[in-house]
Order: C-alpha cells, then structure tokens, then sequence
C-alpha cells in the first residue's frame, strides 16, 4: 500500500472551491483552509436543505400543478404528425413552473482565531490531507515550536475532530467562534460547548451543532459565543451537527436533532480524542485500504498545485522517468492519487446513514449553490456512485439504495397523476422531499428514462455481490415496478410498428421526437435487467413474458447513420461538427451493456465520439474515459484523462464543471478501474484498455461482476508478462479474458495446481469454487 497518497501545499488556502481541503463522514463535511492566524472549517450537514413541505413557497412535490396523462398524449400526437417538437414547445405544454424546490444550504464556519501579531510569519507552513486516515493537518513552526492541527471526520463517533497542539508544553492558546449565514439562529455558550441552533426561514427546518473545545492544561474559558483557550498543551474540539428532515414521505420531518447531537459529543468527549481517532482511520482504512493501484508512479517532493501544473500526461518514455515532455513519473503519481482520491471522496460523501451524495457531495459555502446542488438524475447522481462496486467500495452505495426507495412513494404518484400508468417516474432533477415532477426550464425538465437508470444499479449490487436476498426483497420488486412504468408508456411509432419513448428527449440535446437513442437504450437495459433478475429467481412468468414480447418490439435504438454514426435520434440528424456535452446515445455503450466491444456499433460508437472531440465539462470528459476504456482504446481512455486533469481539476483535486461538481471526480476513478478491469459482457476482462503510458503496474482490489476480487500486475516488456489473482466468493463459471491466454500460461489453484480450464482465443473459461484464490501467470 503506497503510503504517499498525501494532498498538500505550501501555503493556506486562499479559496473554498479551488483550495481548501474536503473531509467528511457522510452526513458531515468540513473544507479546511489552514490559515495560521485565523482558521476556518467550513462545515455541512447534508440534510440542511431549504424548500419541501412547509416551504414558504409552497411546495407540491412537483406532480400536482404537473402535466396530465392528457397532455402527454397530446404531445405524442403532435410529434407523431410532426415527427418532432421544440425543447421550449415542449416545456411550454409539459412543464410547470416549480415552486419550493429548496437548495442544499451550508451549516457555518467555525474559526480558530490564534493570538498572532499580524507581522508574524511561520516558517515550514505545510497542509495536508492523508487519504489513507482521511486526515487533514496543518502544521508550521513559530518561535522555536512546532505547531501541529489535525482534523478528522468520524463515521463511527459522527463527529468532526480536531487537536491543536504544539511540540512545548504550554503554547496552545485561540479562541473558538461558530458563524451560521442563517438568519434567526442563535449561538450560546455553557460549559466549553457552544451550541448553533436554529429554524431555516423558508421551510422551518430545525438545526443544531454543538462543538465542545477540551483543554489540557492551561485554561478554557466561556465567552459571548467563543471559547478560549490559554496556553494549553494542547486542545481538542468535537463537533455535531444534525437537522430534523427525516426521508419520510410525505412530511419529511422526524424528532428534533438537540438529544441525538448532545448524546454524540458527550460521547466523543468522554471517549478522547485519541480514541476517536484510532476508531476513524480503522474504519475509514476499512474501505480505503481495499483498493490500490501502481502505474509506475513516483512521488516527486512538491506540492500537488505544482503536481497538477506540471502534469502533461505525456509518456516520456520506458526507464527514462523524465523527458522533453516532463516528468512521466510524476504525471503517473497525479493520476494514481485522482484515482483514489475519487475512492476518498466517495467514502468522505457517503456513508450509511445519511443522504446519498449530492452533485458538490457534501461540500457546499453557498446558500444559493450551482443547481440547487441537488440530485441531477440525467447523468451526475448516477455518475457519484459508478466506482462504488469496482472500486470495492459497496458499502457508500447503501444512501442511494435507500434515496431511491425513499423516491417510490412521491415518484408512483407522480406516474399515477401525470401518465396515468403505473410504476413511479422522477425527472432530470430532484430533492430530498421526493420531487417527482417537472419545471420549466426547456432543455432540462423531461427525463423520465431517470427511474430506470437510477434502478439499474441495484441491478449491478446484485450483479458484483450475489447477493440474492437483496436481489429479491430490494432490487427486484424496484426493478419490476420500474419496468411496468415503461410497460404502460411505450408507444407504437406508426412509422414502424416499434415500440418507443415518446416524448422523449435526449438529455439538454436536440428536439423532442419519439425514440431518441438513449431513450430506448435504458427501456432496453431496464427489460433486460428485469427479466434477467426475474429468471435468476424464478420469478412471475406471466411478467417475464410480458418483457420478452415488449423487448422484441422495442426501438433497440441502435442505428448507424450517414457518416457512420450512431445515430443520437431515430432519424438521422446527428451534426459530425457537434461538440456537444452530453453523448448521450453511447449510453448503450457504458454503462449500458447493450453495444459489445468489436460489434459496428461499437465501431459506430466510435466514430461519433470522435466527432464530439475530446473536450466537454468535468463529468463529460469522464464519462469518455469510460466510453474508450469500452472501446478497449486505453490510448484514447488515457488521453481523456490527462484532459480531465489539465483543463477539468482544481488546485485541491474537485472536478470542475465548471464550477466545483464532484460528478467528475468520481466519474475519472470509475473510468480508471474500467481501463483495469471489466466484467459487463459475462466475462472477467483484465486490462481491456491499459494505455501505454502505464506499461508496468499493479492493482489490487478492484471487483468485477461474479462476486470476484481482481488482483493484477503486469509488465508489458518486449514479452508481456503478467500474474492475475482472483478471489471468488459464491464461486461459479468464471471466464476470463486477457492476451495472455493467446501464448503460454498457466492458470492455478491455491495449492499450485493446474485448474483444467477450456480456452477459446483470450479467453479461458473454469468452473471456480467458492471462496477460493486462483491464479493466472504467463509462462
Ligand atoms: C446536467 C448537465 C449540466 C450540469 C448539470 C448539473 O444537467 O447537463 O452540464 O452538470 O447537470
């Protein structure tokens, strides 16, 4: 496990969005700025949210002031005889305006005022963030003494921690003040805990943080507000923050967050700090330590701002770890630190608990953030939890499991009322009070493909985990009700007899027309996911035929246009000059599985990602990672990445769309694992798209579908040379795919012996028993 997984700089961090450093528990998130006369830990709860029932806006869930089945109707009609509709003709029958949608809100700050002259300067200033304690530090010399400040985010204890310390005794002394941008709250002060209390204006939400400083030695004492510390050895602080938003339809409300919180730092205070923090990086390196990757990187002495400026992505070269183009060491070393960085950020925003993460994550300074900073359903929420199986980190996927079954209740009315049909619907965007409906906003309002994508992965829990109880009592009814949804909405297209989407829109793109690609690609995925699920259990014939008959009059949405395209709508209409942002249409390709690898669709798939070029947003350009790491195209995987890094990262590594959205970040670690390791095709393939600037390397940890822990490390030499391990868990047909089957290997059980093994081209297929180890090595 390479230990310099480390994010650090020279100076304070002069920003929140492109500076300052992200910890987090899940339900808890603070960005650290480090500055040394006054710090600032800006935190959040994530269910601090204005808007949803007891708005002052008014709030109705989005269905009721919504289209109706009629409208809809309407709509199909009218593209039928037309053969399409404006975004805003649409928007102008089927959209509504939206009222009392709300926005993630920021808790407050909490500063550490240290009684420094303003003259005085610090020598050997250094912050950091570990990502294998999820630590952050910051740490500087004065006088003589070494002052050192830790700060941690404790799933286990729910709190955020930090320890102000110094290398002689005595020489601890701030103050400690709290700031909410919440008008009305109201901040008292007893007994070294400071307590942040208040209801927001707009919807009445309760909310509540405690941070309680302990010295030792010196003295603390209560002010109006703050707490002061004099000359200590060292302090600690604890903080926890809650709200009263419970994700319970249809009030969203549960009990008052004060017990919970006082229960939560009396604990961690009784526990110390040292307690906590031991429990904190075990159970983070719980999750963290699953996984690591080795490209060949080397770890230069500098700064990551300087890292990042200095990336080129080039490959300089073998051996030669420097070169005209820069040092591809230390390229190498940014992008196995993005790599887990991802992993980090994914454990930092997600955990059991609390609310899935939102388009900044956690992290979010502003009232008014970019979009709400909400659960965007046309590609950004999905694209947070795509390294969740992969990259081994199930476990962070447990609050999107429970926001979508939480979205079953207002999401069935909303396809009762609005389409008349059954199943349940949500659109491009929704909140934390179960907004199931529609706004106004042309290019963006009508996406009710959205249900069956977010269900797709708990279809993949299953697919990775085998885990069969939750296959039948969790993803399985969601996966059936969803499909019904689209049993009762696809449409006879008279121009073929097919059934397609209609409306249907591909995502902020084009017209509205029937069938558009990315459209009948999900109702293709969710069919076949559905009664794939339905035969592993056995389950309801009489449905698994219904899917049959509609999958074999389904659009497949898949066809190859003038230029060799794949065409984004039914008709022809794509524009080879189009740069556009969203590729929607290769849905099918990734995270589809619908286009196989050497197929003319994939070849299509190609040629139209070619023509929308390399460029994009933060999470368009991770999304190509993984569209070429599909194609087996690791050059062009890699080369994506480098822009993702050069043009798409800030100084503390957040993705930038712009601005700061995390999509990306989590979107370029699932890319990367993809390039290592794929599994959507029934097969294991092992490094289906290794581009060559990462010609030795190894990986560890990384998951594929079968219930399978991949281990691989590899030399790609003159002779490629390779050893794969792979731990089984219910065990099975196992087939794995890589070039070394093509020449001489040997494929090996735990005891060393040969498995008997058929094998066909790169692939060797075996019978795997459960829980064991094999190994595949060239010989
Ligand atoms: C989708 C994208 C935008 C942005 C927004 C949050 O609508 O098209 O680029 O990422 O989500």
């Amino acid at each position: 496990m390479p230990e310099d997984l480390t994010l650090w700089y020279g100076e304070p961090a002069a920003d929140w969005e492109t500076g300052a450093l992200p910890i987090g528990n899940g339900a808890l998130g603070a960005m650290v700025f480090g500055g040394v006369r006054r710090e600032r830990l800006q935190f959040n709860e994530k269910t601090l949210w204005t808007g949803g029932p007891g708005s002052t806006q008014g709030y109705d869930f989005g269905d009721r002031t919504g289209p109706r089945p009629g409208d809809i109707a309407g709509v199909r009609a009218l593209i039928d005889r037309d053969g399409g509709m404006s975004p805003e003709d649409a928007a102008a029958r089927l959209g509504r305006p939206r009222a009392g949608y709300g926005a993630y809100q920021p808790f407050g700050d909490l500063w550490l005022d240290f009684p420094y002259a303003p003259e005085h300067r610090p020598e050997d200033y250094r912050r950091d963030l570990r990502l294998r304690d999820a630590v952050a530090t910051v740490s500087y010399t004065t006088d003589g003494v070494r002052h050192l400040r830790e700060y941690l985010a404790c799933h286990p204890g729910n709190v955020i921690a930090g320890r102000v310390s110094a290398d002689a005794p005595g020489r601890v002394s701030f103050t400690l003040g709290v700031s909410s941008p919440h008008p009305g709250h109201v901040v008292t002060t007893e007994n070294g805990r400071l307590t942040v209390r208040g209801a927001l204006a707009d919807n009445g939400l309760r909310y509540e943080a405690q941070i309680e400083v302990i010295a030792e030695g010196g003295s603390r004492t209560d002010g109006a507000g703050r707490i002061t510390v004099t000359g200590a050895d060292s302090a600690v602080f604890v903080l926890s923050a809650g709200t009263d938003y419970a994700m319970t339809h249809p009030a969203y409300r549960g009990a008052d967050p004060r017990e919970k919180i006082i229960a939560v730092v009396d604990r961690a205070v009784a526990e110390g700090y040292d307690l906590l923090r031991a429990a904190h990086v075990a159970d983070h390196r719980g999750l963290f330590d699953r996984v690591s990757l080795d490209i060949g990187q080397r770890v230069p002495d500098v700064p990551t701002d300087r890292l990042l400026r200095s990336y080129t992505g080039e490959d300089s070269g073998e051996g030669s770890g420097g070169g005209s183009g820069g040092d591809s060491a230390a390229d190498r070393a940014l992008e196995a630190l993005f790599f887990s960085y991802g992993r980090y950020l994914l454990i930092a925003s997600s955990r059991e608990g609390s609310l899935p993460a939102n388009l900044q994550g956690v992290w979010n300074d502003s009232t008014t953030p970019p979009w709400a900073g909400d659960y965007h359903t046309n590609i950004n929420l999905q694209m947070n939890y795509w390294p969740a199986e992969v990259a081994n980190l199930p476990e962070t996927a447990r609050p999107f499991d429970a926001y979508v079954l939480s979205m079953l209740e207002p999401g069935r009315r909303a396809a009762r009322e609005t389409f008349g049909s059954r199943g349940w619907v949500v659109h491009n965007e929704t909140n934390p009070f179960g907004f199931a409906g529609v706004h106004d906003w042309p290019t963006a309002f009508w996406f009710p493909e959205a249900a069956a994508w977010l269900t797709r992965h708990l279809h993949e829990h299953y697919l990775f985990s085998r885990d069969l109880d939750y296959l039948r009592e969790t993803a399985y009814p969601v996966l059936r009700e969803t499909a019904e949804f689209w049993l009762d909405n696809l449409h006879a297209d008279p121009r073929d007899g097919t059934l397609v989407v209609s409306p249907s829109y591909s995502p902020e793109h084009g017209d509205f027309s029937a069938g558009a690609s990315m459209s009948q690609q999900i109702v293709w995925d969710l069919f076949t996911n559905a009664l794939e699920a339905a035969e592993v259990l056995d389950a309801d014939p009489a449905f698994r035929a219904e899917l049959r008959s509609a999958l074999e009059r389904l659009d497949p949405g898949l066809r190859v246009g003038s230029w060799g395209q794949l065409q984004e709508w039914k008709d022809d209409l794509d524009d080879p000059a189009d740069d556009h942002r969203h590729v929607s249409h290769l849905f099918a390709l990734h995270p589809g599985r619908q286009i196989e690898a050497g197929s003319k669709e994939a070849a299509a798939a190609e040629t139209s990602l070619l023509a929308r070029g390399d460029g994009g947003t933060g999470w368009s350009k991770a999304w190509k990672i993984s569209f070429w790491a599909r194609l087996r195209d690791g050059d062009h995987a890699h080369r994506l990445l480098a822009e993702q890094l050069r043009a798409s990262t800030l100084d503390n590594l957040f993705d930038t769309h712009p601005p700061f959205q995390i999509d990306g970040n989590f979107g370029a670690t699932a890319g990367i694992a993809e390039m290592l390791l794929q599994s959507h095709d029934g097969y294991v393939d092992v490094l289906p798209a290794l581009p060559s600037a990462w010609r030795r390397g190894s990986v560890s940890g990384l998951r594929a579908r079968g219930d399978v822990t991949v281990d691989i490390t590899w030399s790609y030499g003159t002779a490629p040379d390779i050893e794969i391990r792979l731990r089984t868990g219910t065990g099975g047909p196992l087939t794995i795919r890589n070039q070394v089957f093509r020449g001489a290997y040997r494929l090996l059980d735990e005891d060393g012996r040969d498995v008997p093994a058929e094998a066909d081209g790169d692939r060797v297929a075996f019978t795997a028993a459960p829980g064991r180890t094999y190994r595949v090595i060239s010989a």
